[in-house]
């Protein structure tokens, strides 16, 4: 079994594409476990694929995209669906950080760190993450660097994703530095 593949294809509808799997996001995100396998089930690649593929697909997986509750499925992070998730809110470290590719830099400080395709700003707590994710778009990431809890003491909210990931509506130039 490609775990890989099939925490992708999690990902895909539980972040993107709901209703191409006859699914139903409730306001924080969670869908029906058994649903979701019924539903990939579907497509003969999954035909056989039980609750214990889907944990070690979660398990084996480089990041902590998904959790699982009381039978219940979702993705921590990264949504794009229309539906806007409801994420709770929590103070922020010092210091986040955001990697990003060097063409996005001008834009960035002329407009702050924006949504984008996603629902929400995505930032790391640790530099190393940060670069990581700013890889996926340039081979020399930049690295900025995010005045938290400056920004959370006058307003801006900040919410939990996972343990190195955090989210934020946006993010004011004022806030930020290369
Ligand atoms: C950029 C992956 C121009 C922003 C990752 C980023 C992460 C602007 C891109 C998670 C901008 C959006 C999210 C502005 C922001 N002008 N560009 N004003 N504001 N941008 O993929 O943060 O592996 O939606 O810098 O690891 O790269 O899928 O966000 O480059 O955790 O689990 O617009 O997705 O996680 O790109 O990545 P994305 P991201 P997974």
């Amino acid at each position: 079994m490609d775990y890989t593949k099939l925490s992708k294809e999690i990902s895909y509808a539980l972040r993107h594409a709901p209703w191409e799997y006859e699914l139903e996001l409730d306001e924080n995100g969670w869908v029906d476990l058994q649903q979701l396998i019924e539903s990939l089930r579907e497509d003969k690649k999954w035909r056989n694929i039980g609750i214990e593929d889907i944990t070690k697909a979660l398990e084996s997986s480089d990041k902590k995209r998904h959790e699982i509750k009381a039978r219940k499925i979702r993705a921590l992070y990264g949504h794009s669906i229309p539906q806007k998730i409801i994420k709770i809110t929590k103070e922020p470290p010092e210091i986040l950080y955001h990697g990003t590719a060097r063409g996005f830099i001008e834009a960035i400080m002329t407009d702050g760190l924006l949504p984008k395709g996603r629902q929400y700003v995505h930032l790391s707590s640790d530099t190393g993450t940060a670069m990581q994710v700013g890889k996926r778009r340039d081979e020399e990431p930049v690295l900025l660097k995010i005045y938290a809890k400056r920004a959370w003491n006058e307003g801006v909210k900040f919410y939990h994703g996972n343990e190195t990931i955090w989210l934020a509506d946006s993010v004011d130039k004022k806030y930020i530095e290369i």
